[in-house]
């Protein structure tokens, strides 16, 4: 219980100049059910009910925990703090008691400008431990001016890439390998070689996938070294710049260092690393050392934050868990600067389609708008450039005109399977892709396409996956 002041906002109240100088949250809550059967209000005015009272209640409790107050009352004498621990409190307001939502407004003294994981220890930290709380979801965060002033952003991002890979328009395309682990060093590069090569030459990339790191049988220095000299010699045999994702993610930051080193020393200019599992420290130590390289961030183990099946998790309804949504992880990796962040797909065999399509505006935005149907906040990203959006999971060629008319053309499509599975073999794979990508970019309806060249490498993938996504139950 939020004791020692009013954490709870009066009716109508709006934090001033939240740009300059607020943290606002946005959340929903369920109450649990012990609390409401055993809540007790002794001086319920007409008109008010036990349940809108705990769940005022409880939105104060949570401005509370995770500003500057605790479960009881404590000692406030002159020297405890209490003066300023009660002017910078946070504030519960807009609560919505049909959706049991509502906003917490963080005065922006409550945090070090330029450090996310001291941010989010307070604001997300201890929350979701609240006993008279059976469920919650944190939906948003918006940062005020100087805390976005206070990260670098992208050092590449959109443009960025498109200068090195000098490609002024359309999409990248890349393949993971699969199976996921298998194959050597020396066969990745083949593969790589492969890829760079095949069709008209135009096969932007390839990635590590996420559980490949330095193995006994696939070496991180060998497999860097191979497969940054196929992008090199194909780059030069086909006139079309290459990249290799390649996984530089440890558990130790001194490692990853070193990792990326390897590659800048081998020319290349990516690197990939899976953001979740290292951390936000790790990517902003990464980003601030500026080794003038890119950062593909990959989101694994993402889905035990963000993932909800709730049927209240639009809006109205119940909720059953404790999560936080995938844009406020794509928010903080857009600040933190990665350049390019999978943001899953409409399609993909992941994904809820509209938060999917909403991450490409959190991450290519400007003044990122709310969602007019997913409770969201917006953002004005200032000086912090637009990141490519990374559409993977399940996607075939048979997808890409569905995700380019949603996502846009600074995507990043990812076909694993979708590649590598293909009927006629790996070549035949890239070459459906390739024109998959060409016939999206010259305007040709892929159906159409299909029907007159039946025999094509896209018209062989069409007939083995069809049109829509491959999302496997
Ligand atoms: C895709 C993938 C990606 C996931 C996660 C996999 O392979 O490599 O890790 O898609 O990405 O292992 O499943 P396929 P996201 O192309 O064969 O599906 O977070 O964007 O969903
Ligand atoms: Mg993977």
């Amino acid at each position: 219980m939020a004791v020692q002041f009013n954490y709870l906002a009066q009716k109508g109240w709006k934090p001033k100049n939240p740009d300059e100088n607020y943290v606002i949250t946005l959340l929903k809550i369920e109450l649990d059910e012990k609390a409401v059967r055993t809540a007790k209000y002794q001086h319920l005015k007409k008109g008010e009910n036990k349940k809108n009272k705990l769940f005022e209640d409880a939105a104060a409790t949570v401005a509370a925990e995770s500003s500057t107050g605790t479960w009881t009352k404590v000692y406030s004498g002159s020297d405890s703090g209490i003066l300023l621990a009660k002017e910078k409190r946070a504030i519960a307001y807009d609560l919505d008691y049909d959706r049991n939502m509502f906003k917490i407004a963080y005065p922006i003294e409550l945090f070090e400008l330029n450090n996310l994981s001291g941010l989010l220890a307070g604001i997300v930290g201890n929350i979701a431990g609240m006993k008279m709380i059976s469920a919650m979801r944190i939906y948003d965060i918006k940062l005020p001016k100087k805390i976005v002033e206070s990260f670098p952003g992208p050092k590449f991002g959109v443009k960025g890439i498109r200068k090195l890979l000098n490609k002024p328009k359309g999409c990248l395309v890349i393949t993971v390998p699969k199976p996921k682990i298998g194959r050597t060093d020396k066969e990745q590069a083949e593969l790589a070689k492969i890829l760079f090569n095949s069709g008209k030459g135009t096969y932007d990339g390839i990635k590590d996938d996420e559980n490949l790191t330095n193995l006994s049988f696939n070496k991180f220095e060998k497999r860097a070294k191979l497969v940054l000299d196929e992008a090199k010699i194909a780059e030069k045999k086909t006139k079309h710049k290459k990249f290799y994702l390649c996984n530089i993610t440890h558990s130790n930051i001194e490692e990853m260092i070193n990792r990326a080193k390897i590659i800048k020393d081998n020319q290349g200019i990516f690197i990939m690393m899976d953001v979740v599992t290292t951390g936000f420290a790790a990517v902003d130590t990464l980003r601030r050392k500026n080794l003038g390289l890119a950062i593909h961030a990959h989101r694994a183990m993402h889905g035990f934050m963000t993932r909800d099946n709730s049927p209240g998790i639009h809006g109205k309804g119940k909720l059953y868990g404790f999560s936080i949504s995938m844009i406020v992880l794509a928010k903080l990796f857009r600040l933190l600067g990665v350049d390019s962040l999978h943001g899953g797909s409409p399609l993909a065999k992941m994904e809820d389609y509209k938060e999917a399509s909403y991450i490409r505006h959190v991450l290519q935005d400007k003044e990122l708008k709310p969602h007019k149907k997913i409770p969201s906040l917006g953002q004005k990203w200032r000086h912090i450039n637009p990141v490519w959006m990374t559409a993977s999971g399940g996607l075939h060629p048979g997808d890409f005109e569905s995700i380019l008319n949603e996502l846009g053309q600074d995507t990043i499509i990812q076909c694993g399977g979708g590649l590598l599975g293909h009927p006629e073999g790996i070549e035949a794979g890239v070459i459906a892709i390739e024109t998959a990508r060409e016939i999206y970019e010259k305007g040709i309806p892929l159906k159409k396409f299909v029907e007159k060249n039946p025999d094509s490498e896209l018209a062989v993938a069409m007939k083995h996956w069809g049109y829509g996504p491959k999302i496997v139950y």
